[in-house]
């Protein structure tokens, strides 16, 4: 059958959700090998060991199609326990990849196999849900495609990004814990001048004080994008007069970004793998773990241009640059502008293509953030264990759950199992993108509405590794799972 392909873009336009595969096709595919492993990158001339996350072909990630089986068997080829989460699908709690929730750590040479059936398509990713390994590189990306080939005439690109540090993350966490989270970034720009030669810590100036609310108190020695640095970018070549679609994860720990597309402007056509109507711009948020799926045009001239990525309150930047035949790659500094704090305006434009049944919210739950005081201990509702009930739903539900930020950094919230809608910012109702992970800068509120569709015990968490392996995390339970 010939299908109109901008038809089928209308009609695929949402977040695609597919009714089960017939039996008889999932029984005839082989598991996908996904490898953990340890290997040795090269970051600004100095070697680090970091961990390896790879498919069946070698190459980060895995790349499948909607309606395809996530038959996966993820062999742990390292001396440590671990353990990886799907995050953007929404399989069975069992098969969730979270220690003391979902199931036990993958121990060193052992392997386990996952078996759902991969209902949403998007920009996911997968990551380490062990501890801080996910500082350490421990993620990959996760692609759903709608169609093997594009669903618009052009290319697509995948970038995942990282905050890198030569450092033990635990240390780092002991010394946000036993420094104080306030002087930890500083006590660390310390350490990290007698330990290395990063110019870019020479100054030890801790942020101003109406920049204390960004997620900048962990100083990094670099930010990747793929793995490189501005030092030796990834160079795309793209097409004169040609599409882009950059499908922009942020796998960093504890950094959120800006996409800044320089000269460049772009459509944002998906959030966390969701279609939201398009939001043209040359700047873009992205938060913690969300993903960005951005649409660009490439100028009929030609030429070489960059794509930075940003962390806020810092002056270090990552990028890729997309390139022209033949052009002049510039050389493009690490160090940069100081980029401002994340906020909501953008997240205020988004919608959602896909409609949700229109069904009422039968609860709304008051969820606090807190903690974060001189012990960098976080909590929700104040509860610091990690695994503490949080609330818990029913199946069929529809629930609201206010959050409301009473600490002085943001945190970027992340559901697992479910997809929500963001229905309000403050006091203002939005019909907002269907997402999962939202950010709550502090001070703030923001409202979510999930469908409770997914029976388990699910993670619900700050995505920023340390405030998350500081307490920040709870989850949320079904009265009515077996
Ligand atoms: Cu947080």
């Amino acid at each position: 059958m010939i299908v109109n392909r901008r038809r089928l873009v209308a009609g695929l336009a949402g977040a695609a959700i597919l009714p089960l595969m017939p039996g008889k096709i999932r029984a005839q595919e082989a598991p996908r090998l996904v490898t953990v492993s340890k290997r040795t990158l090269d970051v600004k001339g100095k070697a680090a060991t970091v961990y390896g996350l790879t498919g069946p072909d070698g190459k980060p990630g895995l790349d499948m199609l909607l309606g395809e089986p996530f038959r996966v068997r993820l062999f742990n080829n390292t001396d440590t326990e671990t353990l990886i989460h799907w995050h953007g699908l929404t399989p069975p709690s069992a098969q969730d990849g979270v220690p003391m929730i979902s199931q036990d750590p993958i121990g060193p040479g052992q392997s386990y196999d996952y078996d759902f059936i991969n209902t949403r398509s998007g920009t996911h990713w997968m990551h380490s849900h062990m501890g801080l390994q996910e500082q350490q590189l421990l993620a990959a990306p996760l692609i759903v495609r709608e169609t093997r080939e594009p669903l618009f005439d052009g290319q697509e690109h995948v970038v995942l990004l990282h905050d890198f540090t030569f450092r033990d993350p635990v240390e780092i966490l002991s010394e946000l814990q036993g420094g104080g989270g306030a002087h930890a970034g500083h006590a660390m720009d310390q350490t990290q001048m007698d330990h290395s030669q990063m110019d870019h810590s020479s100054t030890g100036e801790m942020p101003s004080a109406d920049a204390s609310a960004m997620l900048n108190d962990i100083v990094y020695d670099a930010y990747l994008a793929n793995d490189r640095t501005l030092d030796d970018p990834e160079v795309v070549t793209v097409e004169k007069g040609g599409q882009i679609r950059l499908r922009i994860i942020n796998g960093a720990a504890a950094s959120n970004m800006w996409i800044d597309l320089g000269t460049l402007e772009g459509e944002l056509i998906a959030v966390d793998g969701s279609a939201i109507y398009p939001v043209r711009g040359s700047m873009f948020p992205l938060a913690i773990a969300q993903r960005a799926d951005l649409r660009i045009r490439i100028p009929g001239g030609g030429g070489a241009f960059p794509v930075l990525f940003r962390p806020e309150g810092v002056d270090m930047r990552t990028g890729v640059v997309l390139a022209t035949q033949g052009a002049a790659i510039p050389k493009i500094s690490e160090a940069g502008d100081t980029a401002p704090a994340l906020d909501l305006a953008q997240e205020l434009l988004y919608r959602a293509v896909a409609r949700p049944p229109d069904e009422p919210v039968t609860r709304t739950e008051m969820l606090m953030l807190t903690g974060g005081g001189s012990d960098y201990v976080w909590g929700l509702n104040g509860k610091s264990m990690m695994h503490d009930t949080i609330f818990t739903v029913r199946q069929g539900e529809r629930i609201s759950v206010m959050m409301h930020n009473m600490t002085g950094m943001a945190h970027p919230m992340h559901l697992h199992g479910h997809y929500f809608k963001v229905t309000a910012i403050g006091n203002m109702a939005i019909d907002g993108a269907i997402r999962d992970v939202v950010l709550v800068p502090a001070g703030e509120t923001v409202t979510v509405t999930f469908d409770a569709d997914n029976p388990g015990t699910w993670a619900f968490h700050c995505h920023h590794a340390y405030h998350m392996n500081a307490g920040m995390m709870g989850t949320i339970n079904y009265s009515s799972a077996a």
